[in-house]
């Protein structure tokens, strides 16, 4: 699982989740699946492009990786804006969030973990 961090003038691009009911309405950092034989940058561009209509480049990890139930592990990058405005394509909404609001924001459990390091890199805190 990868997701990403897409920070513009000190503010981070949060969306908000329709699915499914227990996530719905908790914010999270963009991002979705790899699929077989996927990179996880490849996948990061992907989901990306299907969930926000935006084309990204970079790829830098930050934070931890969080394990999932499953085994498997989500792991936030990152990623510059090449081309294209966020679009709620996927979400309910999008959010521009400085370093304060990340902190009061309701996030989903698996993206908390990132907060003290998404907030070296953003404004107002
Ligand atoms: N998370 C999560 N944080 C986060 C993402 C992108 C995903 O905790 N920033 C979790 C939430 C879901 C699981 O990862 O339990 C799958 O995320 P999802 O639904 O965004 O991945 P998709 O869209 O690839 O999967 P499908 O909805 O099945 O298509």
């Amino acid at each position: 699982m990868v997701a990403a961090a897409i920070i513009v003038d000190g503010r981070l691009l949060l969306a908000q989740r329709t699915r499914p009911p227990e996530l719905a309405g908790l914010w999270e950092l963009p991002g979705g699946k790899a699929e077989a034989g996927e990179s996880p940058e490849d996948a990061l561009r992907r989901e990306l492009r299907e969930e926000l209509g935006v084309e990204v480049s970079g790829g830098d990890r930050i934070g931890d990786d969080v394990p999932l139930p499953d085994g498997r592990v989500l792991r936030a990058y990152r990623v510059e804006l090449v081309s294209g405005t966020p679009a709620a394509l996927d979400h309910a909404e999008l959010r521009w969030v400085d370093g304060r609001e990340l902190g009061e924001i309701d996030l989903v459990g698996n993206d908390r973990g990132w907060v003290p390091d998404l907030r070296l890199h953003l404004n107002g805190w």
